[in-house]
């Protein structure tokens, strides 16, 4: 006999095989055979796409949202986030990461709480605003990252008759996923008005290669503000160095600062990993693929950014997520600062960290 002539399966073969299904169904049981492609493709296959959001959208509405929508207990903070369009309706930049832009208006105070999510603010334009982190009042000024590690009770205070507004980024996602998350409510009052120009956190811990003996070290950042002033006289003295002939940048023209917890020199937060980029003009990144999803914010500068099959034109405060293992390629005519953040410690910790970088076409 021939493979032509085995016989098909028969009207009973059928109906068993019919029947075994109907009792993987109701005995709550799926196979394998049916579905390996999805549970276990060849790559990345994420449900996030390329995306952007403009700065010259996003504040109008905080702003409008500003005055039709107070701050308060409840709702807790003005804070409207970046939804992927891929992800369902899903209030997520990425499946790892929440971006929100947060609103703060003249004399506004956004209630004290905490939580186990990891949360961090970066600041595009503006200052007036204060957080109190365990009540400890940490300025937010241009171009700094303030951090909210987890469990730590924080509230926010615009001091000044001028609203401010500022990004966040948490791992909402991630710990949902993980069902992880806890939350408690912290007292009525502000925990301080006070408003020093140097938090306590900088004065100990803001000193470069400087560790306080005694001071208790953590898992994340002991420090809670990392300024652009710092932040900038590393990336200009990266290019200074390029420019006369020293090693040090990670490809021609493009420098990159990762924020660290100066105790453990690891990432600032447990789950999110930030890093200041400072692209020189006429700069093009080789186009790189890595495992995990990353949100970026425009500090200023222009660029063309290429992200898969799309392609965008960005400017200061415009954001654009990543999806895991997408193409990104970011090029330059004029230079570039542009803030990054992404789940990669989550990757590092897991063993599941990949990149693949082509060389430049
Ligand atoms: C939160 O605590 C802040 O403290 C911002 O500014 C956004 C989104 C969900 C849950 C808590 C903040 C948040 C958040």
């Amino acid at each position: 006999m021939t493979s032509t002539d085995v016989p098909g399966p028969t009207a009973e073969d059928q109906a068993e095989l019919e029947a075994m299904y109907d009792a993987f169904d109701a005995a709550h049981m799926k196979p394998l055979w049916t579905q390996i492609g999805g549970l276990m493709p060849t790559v990345p296959r994420p449900d996030a796409v390329p995306a952007l959001w403009r700065w010259s959208t996003l504040l109008p509405l905080a702003e409008r949202a500003g005055e039709l929508v107070p701050v308060g207990r409840g709702g807790e903070r003005r804070a409207i986030a970046l939804a992927n369009p891929g992800l369902g309706g899903a209030p997520y930049a990425t499946p790892t990461l929440w971006a929100a832009i947060q609103y703060l208006g003249p004399r506004e105070e956004a209630p004290a709480h905490r939580h186990t999510q990891s949360a961090f603010r970066f600041v595009v334009d503006g200052d007036g605003v204060w957080t109190n982190v365990e009540g400890d009042p940490v300025a937010m000024r241009r171009g700094d990252l303030l951090l909210t590690p987890g469990m730590h009770f924080h509230e926010h205070h615009n001091t000044s008759d001028r609203p401010m507004a500022w990004i966040d980024g948490l791992d909402i996602p991630l710990v949902r996923g993980l069902d992880a998350g806890f939350f408690e409510e912290g007292p009525e009052q502000l925990a301080t008005r006070r408003t020093p120009p140097v938090s306590r956190n900088e004065r100990l811990w803001a000193h470069p290669g400087l560790t306080p003996v005694g001071a208790p070290g953590t898992p994340a950042s002991p420090l809670m503000a990392y300024r652009w002033k710092h932040t900038d006289a590393a990336l200009t003295a990266q290019l200074e160095l390029e420019a006369a002939g020293y090693p040090g940048v990670l490809e021609p023209g493009h420098a990159v600062v990762r924020y660290t917890n100066p105790a453990t020199a690891g990432d600032c937060l447990n789950t999110i990993r930030c890093e200041m980029h400072r692209l020189r003009s006429g700069t093009r990144t080789a186009p790189t693929r890595t495992a995990g999803s990353s949100v970026w914010q425009v500090f200023d500068g222009t660029a063309t950014v290429s992200i898969d099959a799309e392609s965008f034109d960005v400017g200061t405060g415009d954001l654009f997520a990543v999806p895991s293992w997408a193409r990104l390629s970011i090029e330059t005519g004029g230079g570039l600062d542009a803030f990054h953040f992404s789940d990669a410690p989550v990757f590092d910790a897991l063993g599941l960290a990949r990149t693949h970088t082509k060389d430049p076409a």
